[in-house]
């Protein structure tokens, strides 16, 4: 066991791999105590919510599902979703109690290179794209990481190098053979002499320096940190996150959780500027502020940078997504947005452009002006919208004024922009966010929340802006 070690990548997949070598169908004996030890750690390392009835009988099992994958992919198991005898084995290990969530994780035995001008070599080129692109991935992908770090990368064009990169499919002689189109997409060695370092992508995948298949860049950038000695991250939002997602390269940053992690092991940049990244944002902080708020289809959705948060109002299941994985073509740091119920469209503002969305489809690709609705031209941007249902009003508030749109006429009504303080007394200054439920306005500032009747024109309860989340 120790000898093989050296030879397969990373950690994790080590443990993965032996453990299915023993044989398991006779350990477990009956369905009852499978179905058991799933769902505890599920419930333990996934934040699997279950009522007491087993999810195995009920209908709706997605959320089991969902985890699965999850649990899956961080393990680097075959990514079913079902509970399938590698899955098992892995439960069985002992875990010492710690979640799979949290940020940055170092490769076991804390492995590293010891020189920091590393050599990298690329064998042979995918027929997925011109060797000239895959060069400039491969570029891109290493500058992600001396960036951050004290590391450089030089490239060699043959004999032997610290990172070699190939293309491989199926099995390819290093005892994790590749699967096909999916799942495993590539993988790479720990720090070390020999293969210690190399990459190997799944040739079977479509590699692309764009959104369709597999981004060449992503990919490579992800295995590299794995090259560099970082194992995979339980920061959803970080680089070295277990499952692919895809960004528009150019608007990509290293997130915080990888550059913490990088110069965890190598110190920081030599250059005098120090770089951060985007840091994805804690659900329960109580200083969570938010960009804006609206309501779809009788869910709630709250941006924050590049992300969101997906709620139904009654229950406590709560979901954190990219913007850009529901909509590719939004920006992220939506600004304002407002549903109107009665056409089934929310409105998202950034600066002074929108994007109308039909459920959850997006209109038109690219965005309008917000002068449409008459604003004029000194408005650059929108704080906070909400729409009143009843009324067909929709309130958009800039600063300390606020217009009101007629939804039915299409117009701003006459004498707008009025001041904020002087309709929404407690409500005048730095509003983020606003929404609408019942028979209530909801005005985010800051970390906090204010309740607001309009009937009364008063503010009935003051909040912490993430009172939503059931923290
Ligand atoms: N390699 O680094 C991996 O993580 C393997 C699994 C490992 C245990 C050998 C892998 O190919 N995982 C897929 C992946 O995309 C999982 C998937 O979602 N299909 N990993 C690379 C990746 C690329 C870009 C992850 C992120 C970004 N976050
Ligand atoms: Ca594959
Ligand atoms: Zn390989
Ligand atoms: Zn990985």
């Amino acid at each position: 066991m120790t000898i093989r070690m050296k030879t397969l990548p990373f950690l994790l997949l080590l443990y993965v791999t032996f453990s299915s070598a023993v044989p398991v169908a006779s350990r477990i004996d009956n369905e009852d105590k499978r179905i058991q030890l799933v769902e505890n750690y599920l419930r333990n390392f996934y934040k699997l919510e279950t009522d007491k009835e087993s999810l195995f009988k009920s209908q709706n099992n997605n959320q089991l599902t969902e985890k699965l994958k999850e649990m899956q992919a961080f393990f680097g198991l075959k990514v079913t979703g079902k509970p399938d005898v590698d899955t098992l084995e892995v439960m069985k290990k002992p875990r010492c109690g710690v979640p799979d969530m949290g940020p940055y994780v170092l490769t076991d035995g804390n492995p590293k290179w010891e020189r920091k001008n590393l050599t990298y070599r690329i064998v042979n080129y995918t027929p997925d794209m011109r060797p000239a692109d895959v060069d400039k991935a491969i570029q891109n992908a290493l500058k992600v990481w001396s960036n951050v770090s004290p590391l450089t990368f030089q490239r060699v064009y043959d004999g032997s190098a610290d990172i070699v990169m190939s293309f491989e499919t199926g099995d390819h002689g290093d005892n994790s053979p590749f699967d096909g189109p999916n799942g495993l997409l590539a993988h790479a060695f720990q720090p070390g002499s020999g293969i210690g370092g190399d990459v190997h992508f799944d040739d079977a995948e479509q590699w692309t320096i764009g959104s369709k298949g597999y981004n060449l860049f992503f990919v490579a950038a992800h295995e590299l940190g794995h090259s560099l000695g970082l194992s995979h991250s339980t920061d959803p939002g970080a680089l070295m996150y277990p499952t692919y997602s895809y960004i528009e390269p150019s608007e990509f940053h290293l997130p915080q959780d990888d550059i913490n992690g990088i110069q965890a092991i190598y110190g920081q940049s030599d250059s005098p500027i120090k770089p951060t990244g985007p840091t994805t944002p804690v659900t329960c902080d109580p200083k969570l502020t938010f960009d804006a708020v609206a309501t779809l289809r009788g869910e709630l959705m709250f941006f924050k940078d590049r992300y969101f948060w997906r709620k139904h109002s009654q229950m406590t299941e709560l979901e954190l997504n990219f913007i850009s994985l529901f909509w590719p073509n939004l920006p992220s740091g939506i600004q304002a947005a407002y549903e109107n119920v009665e056409k089934d469209q929310v409105f998202l503002f950034k600066g002074n452009k929108y994007w109308v969305l039909s459920g959850y489809d997006l209109v038109y690709n690219r965005p309008k002006s917000i002068y449409d609705f008459g604003f004029p031209k000194n408005v650059k941007r929108i704080n906070a919208a909400y729409s009143d249902e009843n009324s067909g009003k929709t309130y958009f508030f800039v600063g300390n004024k606020y217009w009101r749109y007629n939804e039915n006429r299409q117009s701003m009504d006459q004498g707008y922009p009025r001041k904020i303080i002087l309709d929404f007394p407690g409500i005048s200054k730095n509003i983020d966010a606003a929404f609408q439920h019942g028979r209530y306005v909801y005005f985010f500032s800051g970390a906090r929340q204010y309740q607001f009747d309009p009937n009364s024109k008063r503010v009935v309860s003051v909040m912490r802006s993430n009172s939503w989340f059931n923290c």
